[in-house]
């Protein structure tokens, strides 16, 4: 049974939509901590996260806004991200944008690091958040994380990041949204992409089971950042950046028993609900029952299963 810390990150200085904000207490309202406890697990609510003292922060292109913002909190993330793999929990990071995740994997790097264990990435999105602050063109900072992971250049205001995680360790699944300076970088540093071009081909299962096998073999840890655009606009419309042709219900669903099942998932982010669009709380719902299922929550408990 797994030990959940539930980290509130109330951020929504990644992107110019406000609402974010309110997306830890919306998860909290929605009975996150009840569902993971029902299962037998462990939880403890670390509260939420302040933004530390700023300090001066500057990028040469004029559209990167918060700034200064997103480094404190990256800053802050990182540390208590840390701290709770290093007191053996599974950080649960409630967002808060996904610029959250500048922090959160930062700080399951620094611990994989010291572990002496590689960390690999499972980017459940829309987007690739690949871009630089230099290439951003939006100047949204929630649309950089995966670059910061992958040790691309251009991050100087930044803390450098601890371990970047090379291509072959990271899954960009869902996604159905690259900007072209995004595209073309995707491209220079070989990282594959699980779009839903793939996805509609060779199914949900394959592609995943493909990835979780190569964390299993090198006994690595797996941080995964699921946004709320992964998911189709139809069931979960609480998002700034809605885009469609997303994943159902029951896709999601699979996927998160395929993680449960797999035993290998050592630290989540739940990123970019919205609770100010949402429809009577049903994203910040779904978001809580596809934790049910990462957490192990099944429909009907087969005593043994098949691979
Ligand atoms: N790639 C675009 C759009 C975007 C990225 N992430 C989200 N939206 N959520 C950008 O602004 O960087
Ligand atoms: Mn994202
Ligand atoms: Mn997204």
């Amino acid at each position: 049974m797994a030990n959940c810390i539930l980290i509130g990150a109330p951020i929504d200085e990644g992107q110019r939509r406000p609402g974010c904000l309110m997306g830890p207490a919306a998860f909290r309202v929605a009975g996150l901590a009840a569902a993971i406890r029902d299962l037998g697990h462990g939880v403890t609510d670390w509260g939420d996260l302040a933004l530390p003292e700023l300090r001066e922060a500057t990028c040469p292109n004029p559209a990167v806004h918060s700034l200064a913002e997103v480094v404190g909190w990256t800053e802050v993330l990182a540390d208590k991200v840390e701290d709770a793999l290093a007191d053996g929990g599974l950080p649960v990071v409630m967002g808060g944008d996904h610029s959250l995740a500048l922090g959160s994997v930062a700080g399951a790097a620094a611990h994989a690091k010291r572990e002496g264990r590689p960390l690999f990435l499972l980017w459940l999105d829309a987007h690739s958040d690949f871009h630089t602050p230099m290439t951003t063109t939006s100047g949204n900072l929630h649309g950089t994380p995966v670059a910061y992971i992958a040790g691309r250049g251009d991050f100087d205001a930044f803390p450098p990041f601890p371990a970047p995680i090379p291509a072959g360790r990271m899954c960009l699944y869902g996604i159905r949204s690259v900007d072209p300076a995004e595209h073309s970088a995707l491209l220079e540093h070989d990282i594959a992409i699980t779009d839903m071009r793939v996805l509609d081909e060779h199914g949900i299962v394959a592609p995943l089971r493909a990835f979780l096998e190569r964390v299993e073999a090198e006994q690595g840890m797996l941080h995964v950042s699921l946004d709320v655009d992964f998911l189709d606009p139809s069931i979960a419309p609480a998002v700034g950046t809605t885009v469609p042709g997303g994943t159902t219900f029951r896709e999601a669903h699979l996927v998160m028993e395929l993680l449960h099942e797999s035993g290998l998932v050592t630290s989540l982010d739940l990123v970019e609900l919205n609770p100010f669009l949402d429809d009577r709380g049903m994203t910040a719902r779904l978001m809580v029952d596809l934790v049910g299922s990462l957490m192990g929550k099944k429909v009907f408990d087969r005593p043994t299963r098949s691979k």
